[in-house]
């Protein structure tokens, strides 16, 4: 188990800095103007960011936050550098395992439980395990998690354990009839459960438009439907009793304007792409998503778990980075919002899970945010 500090921030981008060789000369000074530059990259970095990095000796992103047995704890992707080149299905997203972390109180220290689950102990999986979540029911605790198969399909698997903590142990198969990626599960007023899940391109969700997957495509693009098309569905399912599979089939969400006409296709700064995300507040449901290529987080309203979302506006402006990925918690009567970026490594599959204060206006409206300063 290993524990970080909220402040401590900058220590890998300063890796390279430390490494400029020295003349023999005026050892000394050059030593002493190293630090300075050191000093100011070090100042530079912090003072561009809004948020320090929650962790900091491995790579961490998608956080999805919950508040169980009165901490909050952090299920997030671990981010590695498998070596694997870069593609535009995201095949440089090799992710293996997943680290679970928590905190006593917001601000205080992180603790690292380390490896709650290798894709090396899920028989059906083969690789990219993406964005997961959790969910707690009658004592046992659910990390959900979307992962390959031995065919090249995503589908999202569910492991159970006694303690939030873990080490979670896997189903033999993934849910019947799940698809694609970023599975959030909410848990609503009523004690039922929902899982939102679903993403574009190298989530291949646009791959199941037809009912059955489709996988002679080419590049992620082939199977979109026309910019003036509606643009594809999240998906949503009811969780069955013993959380381990849907209790219906996938639904399609709807996420429509002002006027109730569905976001087309080619609206790209407002239709879904992934990390789905729900949260309930002053007895509406907020669902909020990433748009990916234009990398914001947005959201839309319906009074319904099920929808329709009516589009409201972003919560969160690009961070430093292309993937946009988000939670919302309240703690203690307060909300959060989760999140990742770059900072520490500058490079788009190793990223660093984030965490910072979110308001609800009085009109129900969220208050956009910006993490990387001006
Ligand atoms: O972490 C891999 C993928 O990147 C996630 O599943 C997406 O939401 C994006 O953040």
């Amino acid at each position: 188990m290993k524990k970080y500090s909220l402040i401590k921030t900058g220590t890998v981008i300063l890796t390279g800095l430390l490494t400029v060789s020295c003349g023999q000369g005026n050892k000394k000074k050059q030593d002493e103007q190293k630090t300075a530059t050191v000093q100011e990259q070090k100042q530079e970095t912090e003072t561009k960011f809004l948020n320090p990095p929650l962790v900091e000796d491995i790579y961490t992103a998608d956080p999805s936050a919950h508040v169980f047995d009165d901490k909050i704890y952090i299920y997030p992707s671990h981010d590695v550098d498998a070596g694997t080149e870069e593609d535009d299905f995201g095949g440089h997203f090799d992710m293996r395992d997943y680290h679970v972390f928590s905190m006593d109180s917001m601000g205080g220290e992180v603790t690292d439980h380390g490896v709650a689950l290798s894709v090396e102990d899920v028989p059906w999986a083969e690789k990219q395990m993406w964005a997961p979540d959790a969910a707690y029911k009658d004592g046992r605790y659910y990390l959900y998690f979307p992962a390959k198969d031995k065919e090249g399909i995503f589908r999202i698997g569910v492991a159970v354990s006694d303690s939030p903590e873990g080490p979670f142990k896997a189903e033999k198969d993934p849910i019947k009839g799940s698809l694609s990626i970023d599975p959030a599960v909410f848990k609503n007023d009523d004690g039922k459960y929902y899982m939102y899940l679903g993403g574009i391109w190298g989530g291949q969700l646009q791959n199941w438009r037809t009912g059955k997957y489709n996988n002679t495509a080419k590049t992620p693009y082939d199977n979109e439907p026309a910019d003036d098309e509606p643009a594809i569905s999240p998906r949503v399912a009811r969780l069955s009793d013993d959380m381990l599979q849907f209790d219906e089939e996938l639904k399609k969400i709807k996420i429509v304007d002002g006027e109730g006409n569905p976001i087309p296709a080619g609206d790209h700064k407002r239709r879904f792409f992934e990390a789905a995300w729900m949260h309930k507040y002053n007895g509406k449901y907020y669902f909020s998503y990433s748009t990916g290529d234009t990398h914001f987080i947005a959201y839309a309203i319906g009074d319904s778990p099920y929808g329709p979302f009516v589009y409201q506006g972003n919560i969160l402006n690009p961070v430093q980075g292309w993937t946009n990925h988000h939670s919302i918690v309240e703690v203690d009567g307060e909300w959060y919002l989760f999140y990742h970026d770059t900072q520490l490594s500058g490079q788009t599959h190793l990223r660093n899970i984030k965490v910072t204060k979110l308001e609800h206006r009085e009109d129900g409206t969220i208050a956009p945010i910006s993490t990387i300063k001006e």
